[in-house]
């Protein structure tokens, strides 16, 4: 197998904070990398790290079997791209700039009207864990396109594939952050009331990690009971009990000088659900109030 096989040249265009980890990654699994950014001394880090500095935009394009755009949003991609179509044809597109899934069927439909094999990415990690193994890459698209690049974007971070629904990828990317910041909403509501308690943030960290990391075990079985939509099934903690609890944290956190603004509206539909008859059953029955779809 020939070294340009084992390691395709790809080029990266966006060396932001994110642009530049994928780089420096794909130079260190032994991909020829070229780089460009608007900002040109941005590249200089990565450029001094091996890899080849573009004068522009098109010259980058030109030096990629696959070409790698890590921008702002989608707007950004357009005004990189647009002027490049003629180049781009006939190569691999992997655009893992956060864009709406929407956008993202946007850039494959574009892509394809100019020959231009895309894949979207949706990357779940924060740049210091590309390149290791808590970093993980959702994409969606081509097939043919994934199969291409897969080698380098296995430099990146574990490659999972969606299918080849372009606005996949960007879909369920979208719900881990919905996700995350929830928790996270929640994490900074925590600190803020054991504060009020004397207890500093480095002090309850370990505890909370460890609470967190036993809850993010609701995940499977809450699945089972939207899927199977019983929310009454093998029920540990039901919601007339759930939703007591939860006024307590609220007038706790008020007693204590914590605006509980981050928890308020959860206990506002765990108390309608106790209203409307489901005090019996678990709390994964809110998720009706939040959509209007069931599949
Ligand atoms: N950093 C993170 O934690 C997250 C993790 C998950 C994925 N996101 C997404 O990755 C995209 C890039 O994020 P970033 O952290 O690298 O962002 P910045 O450091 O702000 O770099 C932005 C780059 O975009 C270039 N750029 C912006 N607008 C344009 C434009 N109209 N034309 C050309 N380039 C543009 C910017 O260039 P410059 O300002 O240096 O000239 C940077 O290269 C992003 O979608 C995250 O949501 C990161």
């Amino acid at each position: 197998m020939s070294e340009q096989h084992l390691h395709p040249p790809v080029s990266v265009l966006g060396l932001g904070t994110m642009g530049t980890a994928l780089a420096t990654a794909l130079l260190g699994a032994g991909h020829p990398v070229t780089v460009w950014n608007r900002t040109q001394t941005k590249a200089d880090p990565v450029v001094a790290g091996g890899a080849a500095r573009a004068a522009d935009a098109a010259e980058a394009v030109r030096a990629g079997e696959i070409v790698l755009t890590c921008l702002l949003d989608h707007t950004s991609v357009h005004d990189v791209l647009d002027a490049h179509t003629g180049a781009l044809a006939g190569r691999v597109l992997v655009n893992v700039t956060n864009t709406m899934p929407e956008e993202s069927a946007e850039l494959a439909a574009w892509a394809a009207g100019h020959g231009i094999d895309f894949l979207d990415g949706g990357i779940m990690a924060v740049p210091p864990q590309i390149g290791t193994h808590e970093a993980f890459v959702l994409y969606s698209g081509s097939r043919r396109a994934l199969d291409t690049a897969r080698t380098a974007l296995a430099a990146l971070g574990d490659v999972r594939y969606l299918g080849t629904d372009p606005g996949m990828a960007a879909l369920q990317d979208m719900a881990l952050l919905s996700a995350m910041y929830g928790m996270y909403g929640g994490i900074l509501h925590a600190f803020a009331l054991v504060r009020t308690g004397g207890v500093s943030a480095r002090e309850f960290a370990p505890v909370l990690a460890r609470w967190l990391g036993g809850a993010s075990g609701l995940a499977v079985p809450t699945a089972e009971q939207i899927d199977d939509a019983d929310y009454a099934r093998d029920v540990t903690s039901n919601v007339t009990m759930q939703a007591a609890a939860y006024d307590g944290l609220c007038d706790l956190a008020r007693a204590r000088g914590v605006d509980p603004l981050l928890l308020e509206p959860f206990g506002g539909l765990l108390r309608r659900r106790v209203t409307e008859g489901h005090g019996h059953e678990d709390a994964t029955g809110v998720i009706d109030y939040l959509t209007t779809t069931t599949s």
